[in-house]
């Protein structure tokens, strides 16, 4: 009789809760799709971990709820309540119950994170440098470099994280993976990209004025696809080494406006958009910019300024980082 009174009421919240709870967690786009072994494996767990918390979270709730609007206090009543002992069987089933789901948490969770570290032959290694306030990846073994980060599909990449001045995050929404890049401290991160497409490369990690804009591209593109764009690659740095080669020995400008095209790409676009042609980033639009000289861009690049940190190159890049600015302004 008294277990009767009380449970209908207490059903009908919980499907109340029930319904407005799952309605949140199907209705609103939580995660974006899944682009990654890594992530398929860790967006399950997540959603496993919210759906057995979720049980929890109607069941309290409901009671609460009911409880709050049956057995308030009239508002003159002062006296304590009855003295009352526990229900020892309640008692264990509330401490066995939560310590056997910890468990099984803990060892689900366990079984991910090592299948997600997991060492797979053939890995690609790629090496990340992260700076105020832009990506440039590195092939080690193509002895290339590029300020968009180009991955084969279904092989997985090791990225060497490295960063030339403060802590770094590496954060590719689709690939479930974040990875810091902290200055003096290689540490590295393994994806296995399933998703053949294009995903933004996020900085998650506050590291100064221009956080919001480091951010980079990453391609998956299937293996042929990313042979075909290492050989070309390798083929233009060679061209690139030749033309600057000869325009050294004829006694031309000496930096390469090519080569510091591409390295704006990689450390200035961030703040200079549109490769310095455009206004509406962090810094101004370069292209003809009243009385800029050769002098004034070295100093601003090697002192900085205002939001611009000094020093981002320096030595035959700043020539040609140079010598591409100097080219906006004909
Ligand atoms: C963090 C954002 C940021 C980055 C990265 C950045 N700049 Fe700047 N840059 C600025 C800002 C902001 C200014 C305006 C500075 C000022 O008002 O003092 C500026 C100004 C300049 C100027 C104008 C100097 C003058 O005399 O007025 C040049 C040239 C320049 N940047 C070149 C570069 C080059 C080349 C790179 C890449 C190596 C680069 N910047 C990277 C933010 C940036
Ligand atoms: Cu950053």
């Amino acid at each position: 009789m008294y277990k009767s009174k009380h449970v209908l009421p207490i059903v009908i919240i919980g499907i109340v809760v029930a319904a407005l709870t799952a309605a949140q967690a199907l209705l609103i786009d939580w995660l974006p799709p899944a682009a990654s072994e890594q992530a398929g494996r860790t967006f399950t767990l997540l959603w496993v971990l919210f759906w057995c918390s979720a049980v929890f979270f109607v069941i309290v709730t409901s009671v609460l709820i009911y409880s709050i609007w049956k057995f308030r206090a009239a508002p003159d009543d002062l006296e304590d309540g009855p003295p009352i002992h526990g229900n020892t069987m309640l008692e264990v089933v509330w401490t066995a119950v939560p310590s056997l789901l910890l468990v099984a948490v803990a060892v689900y969770g366990y079984i991910v994170l090592s299948n997600n570290e997991a060492v797979a032959a053939g890995s690609l290694k790629v090496d990340v440098y992260a700076e105020q306030f832009a990506w440039t990846f590195g092939y080690p073994d193509a002895g290339i470099q590029t300020g968009t980060l180009m991955l084969p599909v279904n092989r997985q990449v090791e990225l060497n994280m490295r960063s030339r001045d403060v802590i770094h995050d590496l954060w590719v929404p689709q690939f479930g993976v974040k990875g810091d890049a902290v200055p003096g401290i290689d540490n590295v991160i393994r994806i296995t990209p399933t998703q053949v497409g294009t995903y933004p490369i996020v900085c998650n990690e506050l590291c100064g004025v221009g956080h919001s804009v480091m951010r980079a591209k990453v391609n998956v593109v299937p293996q042929a696809q990313f042979d075909a764009w290492l050989a070309k690659s390798k083929g233009q740095i060679a061209a690139a080494t030749v033309s600057a080669a000869a325009n050294a020995k004829a006694g031309g400008a000496p930096g390469d406006v090519a080569a510091g095209k591409t390295i704006f790409q990689t450390t200035c676009t961030g703040c200079h958009a549109g490769l310095g042609t455009q206004a509406g980033g962090v810094g101004p639009k370069l292209q003809g910019m009243p009385g800029l000289t050769q002098e004034k861009v070295t100093t601003q690049i090697t002192n900085g300024g205002g939001p611009m940190p000094g020093g981002l190159v320096s030595g035959k890049d700043m020539a040609d980082v140079t010598a591409y600015v100097m080219s906006l302004q004909k």
